[in-house]
This record gives C-alpha cells, structure tokens and sequence, in this order.
C-alpha cells in the first residue's frame, strides 16, 4: 500500500487525481497524455511535473492580482508524487469554466464562423483563423460532468451564480486581468498565449481565489511566436508529435488510443520541457531540486 492509496480520492479526471488531506487537497497531475479525446495506454515520464511546475511558476507570478490556493509542492506531499502533486487549500469552486481568449482558434473560431459571435458577443466581420482578437475576450463554460462543457454567454454566468451579478462580474474582470498578465509575460519569452482556462473559487474567508491548475498546456494553448501565422491552425506546441503519429496509424480517434512508440514518447517529453524552460525561462531542473526530498 502506498501513501497516495492510503488517501481519499475526491475527483480524478483524465489525467489529474484529486485527493482529500482533512483540512487541505492534494492535486495530483499525472504523467497521462490524451488526444482527441482518448488516453494513450503510454504515458510521457515528467508531464506531470512539466505541469505541476508550470502552475507554480504562474500562481506566484500572479498572486499580486488575485488570491490562489497553492500551499505546498514539499510539505505534505507524499514522496510518491513529488514534483507533480501541490497542497492547495480546500476552496468552494464556482460553476463557471472561466475562458479567455486573445486569439480566435479551436471552438471559438467554429462559432465565429458559424453566427459570427463568440459567447454571446459580436465580434468584427473578416477574421481569420488564428488572428489576434480586437481585445482579449471571457468566452465562459458550464462545467460538464461527462462530455464536453458547453459555451455560455456572460448573462448565464450571473443564473448559474445565483442571480450574483456583481460576483459574475469580478469572476470575469479577474480572469481577463489574469490572461492580460499571463500574456505579457509569455510574449516576452517569445510565446503566444492564445487562450486559456481558470477555475476560481471562494475560500473560508469568502475571498474570490484561483484554484486548479493554471496556464498548463492542457488547460491553455501556446504558440511560439515563431511559426505563428494567421489563415490556419497552429500546430499544438505539447502534442503534435503523438498527433501525427496516430494520424498516421490508421487509429480511428476513438478510445482506446494505441500505445505510443519510444521515439514519439521522448520527442513528447523533450517538447513539455522544452515549454517548462521557455515559459519560466528556468531550468526545468531546478523544478526537480525545489521539490526533492
Ligand atoms: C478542483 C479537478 C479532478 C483534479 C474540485 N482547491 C480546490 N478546492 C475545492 N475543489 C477543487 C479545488 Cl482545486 C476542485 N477540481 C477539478 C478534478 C482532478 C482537479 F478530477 N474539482
């Protein structure tokens, strides 16, 4: 039996656990890798910590703008996850998926062309993919339980909140405050934050607090400036390579994903570090001495 089995397990997603310490959480991020929507049987050795270690970098960053539950990535976490597990303290989660966007890609860009609206709000005719919007834009979801989350407009955010329109309000300047930061800092090491996903929540003391994980490359997309063009789809900075591999195998994109080959594996693992070091402009290393034992 190991530490972590001994836990109460909360929540686990497709690639992230959720464990209950009494008082606080243990988030756990796993070295699992979906695409399309499928789990590969193979994971890529140091995700998980990639992540772990990103979210720190931007908790810290951030925290002058808003609250966030980080505690701990050493005290408290058990040696079987260290590295890729952070104590974070127990929020009361919103039921909003708060996404913004600075540029138009993915769903965003489906709906643009499709009603020429993001989210309930107009956006100016003759975009192309990819393209910086005028502004960056709250593009909120609702929280699915199974499936895929569904876009909402502003004014849904105010019902699923309680009728609460100036929390709904503060939810959405934070998390445009937030993106605008975390876009600053990603341009100034030649990376495009093109969209991304918080999860705010309430702590004991009511204040509004970003939980979760944050500006991951599974919670975000980054481009680097160099390659970036508008007209088409960005190629995925983290995945592309077991993309076009299982492109390549004949695998109909339905679960479950094939095993992924050791050269794809090392390629994958090479890209998440490689986003690490870039983006804090720190050796991924000394993610791994800050959190050894
Ligand atoms: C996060 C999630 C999953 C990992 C609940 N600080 C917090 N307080 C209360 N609840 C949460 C947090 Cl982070 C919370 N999630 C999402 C699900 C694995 C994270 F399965 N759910």
């Amino acid at each position: 039996m190991t530490a972590l089995s001994d836990l109460p397990l909360i929540a686990s997603g497709k690639v992230r656990e959720l464990y209950d310490l009494g008082d606080r959480l243990l988030l756990v991020a796993t070295d699992r890798i979906s695409t399309y929507d499928a789990i590969h049987p193979t994971p890529i050795p140091d995700k998980g910590k990639v992540l772990t270690g990103l979210s720190v970098f931007w908790f810290e960053l951030l925290a002058d703008r808003i609250p966030n539950h980080f505690v701990s990535a050493t005290d408290g976490v058990p040696e079987e996850v260290r590295g890729r597990a952070l104590v974070v303290q127990k929020l009361s989660m919103l039921p909003v998926e708060c996404i913004v966007r600075g540029y138009i890609t993915g769903s965003g860009w489906k709906d643009y062309l499709a009603t020429g609206k993001v989210s309930g709000l107009d956006l100016p005719p003759g975009l192309q993919e990819s393209e910086q919007l005028p502004e960056p834009l709250y593009t909120p979801s609702t929280k699915a339980e199974v499936g895929h989350d569904e876009a909402i407009d502003f004014d849904q955010t105010i019902d699923l909140l309680g009728g609460d329109r100036a929390l709904a309000e503060r939810v959405r300047d934070a998390s445009v405050e937030l993106y605008a930061k975390a876009a600053e800092h990603a341009r100034s090491r030649g990376v495009i934050l093109a969209d991304t996903k918080f999860e705010l929540g309430k702590g004991a003391d009511g204040a509004l607090t970003l939980g979760d994980e944050v500006l991951t490359p599974d919670s975000s997309r980054f481009w680097p400036v160099k390659g970036y063009a508008v007209g088409r789809g960005q190629t995925s900075f983290d995945k592309q390579f077991v993309r076009d591999w299982a492109s390549g195998t004949g695998w109909d994109k339905k679960p479950p994903a094939p095993p992924i080959p050791d050269d794809v594996v090392a390629a994958t693992r090479a890209k998440y570090v490689e986003a690490y070091e870039l983006i804090t402009g720190q050796p991924f290393d000394a993610w791994l001495e800050r959190t050894a034992a």
